[in-house]
C-alpha cells in the first residue's frame, strides 16, 4: 500500500469516535454504523470507485461491508479464524466478477483493522486483530474454487448431464435422467448426494462467479426440489426397517437454506427413523415445543450462513437448560461446520456430520453410546446399592 493510503487510513482511525468493537454484543450492535463509516472512508480514499459504480455501487459496498463485519463478528465470537478466512476467499471470487480487485478488498479490511486497533486492547480486540490480519493475508492468495462435478466422482457424468439439462431449462430431460438412474438401480441416497447435492453446489458456484443469474439459480433449485419430491413414490410408504429413533430437524432462525436438511431428514426416514421436519427459519420456542411434543432422540440443527452460528449456539443452550429435553442428542451441520470441523464442539453440540449419509452413522453411534452410558449408570447404581446394603447389614 502506498504512503498516501497508509496516512489516510491512520487519520481515519483517529477520527472514528464511539465505535466500540470490544465485545460480542457491542460488535454486533455497532456493525451498521461501522460499515457506513468504513465505506465512506473507502470512497474518500478511492474516489474512482464512485466514478466506476455510482451511488448504487456505494450502497452495495456498504451492504457488503455489513456482511463482512457479520462474518468477522461470528468468527471472533466462535474463536474460529477459518470462518473469516474462508469468507474472504469466497468474497474475492464474488467481487472479481464485479471488477473489484484484491487491493480494494484489502483496503477495506485495513480500514476496519485501524478502527479495531484504535480501541483499548483486550482479549476481544486482540482476537479480532489476529483474525483480520489472517483475512488480509488471504486476499493475496488464489481463490479459485474447483468445480463440484467431475467425471471421476461417483455419478459425476450423470450429475453433469442433469445440471446441463437444468441450465437449458429442460425440466423433462432432467426428470428423465433421474428416472434412468432409478431404473439402473442407483440408490436414492446416492442420487441425493452425488447428483442433487453436487449440482446444487455447482449452481452456487456458477451464481457466485456470475455465469448464471439469480433467476437461473432459483429455477435449478426449484426443479431439484420437485425432482426430490418425484422420487417419494419410490420409497414413502414402503416397508422399512424400524429403528425406533425419533428425529426432529430444523434450520435456525433466519436460515433459508433448507434443502440439505430436507435431504438429511429423508435419508433418516428411509432408514426407518420417525422424522419431523420443521424446515427453514425455526424459532426458539417452536423448536423446544416440538422437541418435547415429539420426544426427539436426535435434534438435527442446520445453518448455512456463518452469521447464524451464534443463533444456533443460543438455541442449543436453551435446549440444554430445559430438563425435559435432557434425552435429546443434538447434531449440527451446514456450510460453516464443513469449513471448521471443530466448530460443533464450541457451540455445545453432541456431534456433527458433513453430509446426510455420515449424519446417519453419527446418529447411530451417539444413540448406541447413550444406551451404553445409561446401562453403565444403572450398573453403578446397583453396585452402590449393593455395597450400601452390605454395609448396613454388617
Ligand atoms: C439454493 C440456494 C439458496 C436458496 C435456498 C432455497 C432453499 N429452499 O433451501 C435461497 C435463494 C433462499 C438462497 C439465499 C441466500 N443465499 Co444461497 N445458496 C443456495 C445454493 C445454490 C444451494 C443450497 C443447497 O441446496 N445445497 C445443497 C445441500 C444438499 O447441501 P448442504 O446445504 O450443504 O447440506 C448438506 C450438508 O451440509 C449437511 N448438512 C446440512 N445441514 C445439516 C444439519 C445436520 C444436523 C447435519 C448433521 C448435516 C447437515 O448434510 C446435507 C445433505 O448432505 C448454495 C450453494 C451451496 N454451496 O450450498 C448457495 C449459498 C449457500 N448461498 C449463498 C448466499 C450468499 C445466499 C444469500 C446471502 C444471497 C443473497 N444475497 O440474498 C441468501 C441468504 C439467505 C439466508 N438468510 O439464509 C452462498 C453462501 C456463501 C458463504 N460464504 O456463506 C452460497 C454458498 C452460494 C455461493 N457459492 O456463493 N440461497
Amino acid at each position: 500500500m502506498d504512503q498516501e493510503r497508509t496516512t489516510a487510513i491512520f487519520a481515519f482511525s483517529k477520527r472514528v469516535v464511539g465505535v466500540t468493537v470490544r465485545n460480542e454484543q457491542t460488535l454486533l450492535g455497532d456493525i451498521d454504523r461501522l460499515a457506513a463509516q468504513v465505506t465512506e472512508e473507502h470512497y474518500r480514499i478511492q474516489p474512482d470507485l464512485f466514478e466506476r459504480y455510482g451511488k448504487p455501487g456505494f450502497e452495495k459496498s456498504r451492504r457488503d461491508t455489513v456482511y463482512t463485519l457479520q462474518y468477522l463478528a461470528e468468527s471472533v465470537q466462535m474463536d474460529s479464524p477459518s470462518l473469516f478466512v474462508h469468507y474472504i476467499g469466497w468474497l474475492k471470487q464474488l467481487l472479481s466478477g464485479y471488477g473489484l480487485t484484491d487491493a480494494d478488498i484489502r483496503l477495506k479490511l485495513e480500514l476496519v483493522l485501524r478502527c479495531v486497533r484504535a480501541e483499548r486492547r483486550d482479549e476481544w480486540t486482540d482476537r479480532m486483530v489476529r483474525i483480520l490480519e489472517m483475512g488480509i493475508l488471504r486476499t493475496s492468495e488464489p481463490a479459485e474454487t474447483p468445480s463440484f462435478i467431475a467425471r471421476e466422482h461417483r455419478l459425476g457424468p450423470d450429475a453433469r448431464l442433469y445440471l446441463d439439462a437444468l441450465l437449458r431449462s429442460d425440466r423433462m430431460e432432467a426428470y428423465a435422467l433421474i428416472d434412468g438412474l432409478i431404473e439402473r438401480g442407483e440408490s436414492i441416497r446416492d442420487i441425493y448426494q452425488y447428483v442433487f447435492q453436487a449440482s446444487q453446489y455447482e449452481v452456487g458456484l456458477l451464481w457466485q462467479t456470475q455465469r448464471i443469474s439469480v433467476a437461473d439459480e432459483h429455477y435449478c433449485t426449484a426443479i431439484t426440489q420437485s425432482a426430490m419430491s418425484r422420487l417419494y413414490q419410490h420409497w414413502i410408504g414402503d416397508e422399512r426397517p424400524s429403528r425406533g429413533g425419533v428425529l426432529l430437524s430444523a434450520c435456525v432462525g433466519g436460515e433459508l437454506h433448507e434443502i440439505g436438511l430436507r435431504m438429511l431428514t429423508d435419508v433418516f426416514e428411509m432408514e426407518g427413523w420417525d422424522t419431523h421436519y420443521l424446515g427453514a427459519n425455526t424459532d426458539e420456542e417452536q423448536l423446544l415445543e416440538e422437541v418435547l411434543r415429539r420426544g426427539a432422540d436426535i435434534v438435527a440443527l442446520s445453518a448455512t450462513m456463518t452469521f447464524h452460528v451464534h443463533i444456533m449456539k443460543k438455541l442449543i443452550s436453551v435446549l440444554r437448560t430445559d430438563e425435559r429435553a435432557a434425552k435429546a442428542i443434538i447434531l449440527v451441520g451446514g456450510l460453516p461446520f464443513n469449513v471448521d470441523p471443530s466448530l460443533w464442539r464450541k457451540i455445545g453440540a453432541d456431534g456433527y456430520a458433513p453430509d446426510a449419509a455420515k449424519a446417519l452413522q453419527e446418529a447411530d453411534r451417539l444413540m448406541a453410546a447413550r444406551v451404553q452410558g445409561a446401562e453403565r449408570k444403572a450398573r453403578e447404581r446397583e453396585e452402590a446399592a449393593a455395597e450400601g446394603g452390605h454395609e448396613l447389614g454388617s
